[in-house]
């Protein structure tokens, strides 16, 4: 007889089938004040929760400091002004003071201890909003487009977006029991030993899935990088449907070739309100064909490449008893938020404002935190609204309004207008160092400097005032989403980083290595003779990440 030497699915699998709740013994763990810390299967239970445990890298030397980061779930980021004072009350009460919008439109906590951690995530189930699969291997927080400025279609889209996060969210009874009710579940009992979620199944997704809605021409949250996109079609400002875009996701490991990044493939177009069943399908496509043997290899992009876009088109029609039409015609131009003041197409008005490496904080002679928090407080009318781009939008803001919300943001020290250089506004980093446990680099608290140093370059070589794209973070799993940027630094060790370069203005372009490791002393001895070539050899208009990418810098 042949023996076939079969993969064995993951430790993760193994948990998720014997404990289909999810429930783990976290509650258990919760009620025992003697403990500082989560074991290993309830960590990865906790994911599923909406929160990490982590410790304070910095502190490391001393012995570890156990600390939790929790993330919230906010479908399309928006926020009323309550829940917005909410979780800033929150941050200061249980965290570290501060708020951390996320690339994916969220917010998360970081240094909140053990004791801390069911308090707050009972209140912001108590402001309605929630914590559940804002991470773990389920569909995480939806994204749709967060600017009030371009069309009337944007309240359509991003109705589609809650219905799609509803319908997808797990039905486990484990989140309430544990957070609201602060009961341990009994896990023996036959409804939680036999629980199969009606969509998931028993043991979930393989692997983490995340969705995107946008309507070109802008692409401000890099729809293509998304395991599943909307791509919206609107025809006079009302939506008609969609562009389906599949298999995307950034995620990859130094040294494994078998990782890497992929943008999704845009696979025909269907009509809007077959939304939810076609994000069903296939959310149930990488339930059931998604790797459950090896992690890194899990993401639905890579079943789409593997198995290609013809199996996705015939499996997405027969799961969603569809017929998928040809892609309709579409472009994307840009990836960035429209900073500053701007009518909103419904005649109110809305501020961009930019949050430096999306960290919402007070500090000399910037109180960002306080300043939201006020205008929270004072115009209960306001939505706040977080983009992909890790920046705020104050949006619903009445004429009356305008000049008082300026006036109050300015008297903190927080500007409205100018916000800050082209290159700032266009940056991007991860937290990495102290909270991520997986980072190989800084990158939050590195990126700023690193921002000045390549201002000061552009300057010396007379390209003073002109944006290019820059992301960074601490390591290749591209939180940042640094394969997208035009120049991009990725962790490798402390003080050393890979550096891509190429990507596009649009979003629909991934970068390349251009060095495989470069330390961040030699930043300016490595960059000034790509910058100055550029500036001598552009062509009219072209940006940095077309030339690099037209000239094929090779990787050195
Ligand atoms: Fe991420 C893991 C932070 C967006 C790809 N990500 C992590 C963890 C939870 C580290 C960990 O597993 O221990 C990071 C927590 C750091 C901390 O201290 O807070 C983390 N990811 C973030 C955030 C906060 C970065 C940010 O600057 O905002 C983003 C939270 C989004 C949210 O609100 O849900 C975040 N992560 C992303 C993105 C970008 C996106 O989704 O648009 C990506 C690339 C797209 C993708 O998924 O392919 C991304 N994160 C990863 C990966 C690689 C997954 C893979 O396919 O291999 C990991 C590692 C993992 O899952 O094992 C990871
Ligand atoms: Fe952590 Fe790496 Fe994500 Fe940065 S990119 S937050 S270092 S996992």
């Amino acid at each position: 007889m042949i023996q076939r030497n079969v993969a064995k699915p993951t430790h993760n699998e193994e948990i998720k089938g014997a404990i289909p709740t999810l429930a783990g013994t976290i509650a258990a763990t919760l009620a025992d004040e003697t403990a500082d810390h989560f074991g290993e299967n309830d960590i990865q239970f906790l994911k599923f929760h909406g929160s990490y445990q982590q410790d304070d890298r910095d502190l490391r030397k001393a012995g570890k400091k156990y600390i939790m980061m929790i993330r919230g779930r906010i479908p399309g980021g928006v926020m009323t002004a309550r829940q917005w004072a909410v979780f800033d009350e929150l941050a200061t009460r249980h965290g570290n003071h501060t708020l951390r919008i996320t690339t994916r439109q969220s917010i998360q906590f970081h240094g909140v201890v053990k004791s801390h951690l069911r308090p707050l995530i009972k209140e912001i189930n108590d402001s309605l909003l929630s914590t559940l699969a804002a991470c773990g291997d389920v569909n995480r927080n939806v994204l749709a487009p967060p600017t009030p400025a371009y069309t009337r279609a944007r309240e359509q889209v991003f109705l589609d977006c809650h219905r799609v996060a509803l319908a997808l969210a797990p039905q486990t009874r484990a989140y309430h029991s544990i957070w609201i009710d602060g009961e341990q579940l009994d896990l023996d009992a036959p409804e939680n030993k036999n629980f199969v979620d009606p969509l998931y199944g028993k043991t979930y997704l393989p692997r983490k899935f995340k969705i995107a809605f946008v309507i070109p021409p802008v692409n401000d949250l890099d729809v293509l990088t998304n395991c599943l996109g909307f791509i919206a079609v609107v025809e006079n400002d009302r939506l008609v449907g969609y562009n389906l875009a599949v298999g995307g996701g950034l995620g990859r490991s130094h040294g494994n070739e078998a990782t890497y990044p992929r943008l999704a493939d845009v696979i025909g177009y269907f009509p809007a309100d077959r939304v939810v069943d076609v994000a069903k399908a296939v959310l149930t496509i990488h339930r059931d064909f998604g790797d459950r043997t090896d992690r890194k290899h899990a993401r639905l992009k890579y079943v789409v490449a593997e198995k290609g876009v013809e199996f996705m088109r015939e499996e997405v029609n027969r799961r969603a008893g569809l017929q998928l039409e040809p892609v309709r015609p579409y472009t994307f131009t840009s990836i960035g938020d429209l900073y500053g003041w701007h009518k909103a197409v419904d005649g109110t008005w809305f501020l961009t404002l930019y949050v430096q490496t999306g960290r919402v904080k007070d500090s000399e002679g910037h109180h960002q935190k306080t300043a939201l928090r006020q205008v929270a407080e004072r115009h209960p009318g306001i939505e706040f609204r977080l983009t992909a781009n890790q920046n705020v939008i104050l949006a619903n803001v009445t004429e009356g309004d305008k000049a008082t919300v300026d006036a109050l943001l300015r008297s903190h020290g927080v500007k409205t207008e100018n916000q800050a250089s082209v290159l700032h506004a266009a940056s991007m980093a991860c937290p990495a160092l102290p909270t991520c446990g997986l980072a190989l680099a800084e990158s939050e608290r590195m990126l700023p400097g690193l921002v000045d140093r390549i201002e000061a370059l552009c300057g010396e070589v007379g390209l003073g005032g002109q944006e290019i794209i820059i992301r960074s973070t601490g390591c290749p799993n591209g939180c940042a989403r640094p394969y997208m940027a035009e120049l991009a630094l990725v962790g490798k060790a402390p003080g050393r980083y890979q550096v891509w370069l190429g990507g596009n203005a649009a979003g629909t372009r991934l970068n390349r290595v251009w060095k495989e490791m470069m330390k961040e002393t030699d930043l300016e001895t490595e960059l000034r003779p790509v910058l100055a070539r550029y500036a001598r050899e552009r062509q009219p208009g072209e940006r940095f990440g077309d030339w690099c990418d037209r000239v094929a810098l090779t990787a050195a």
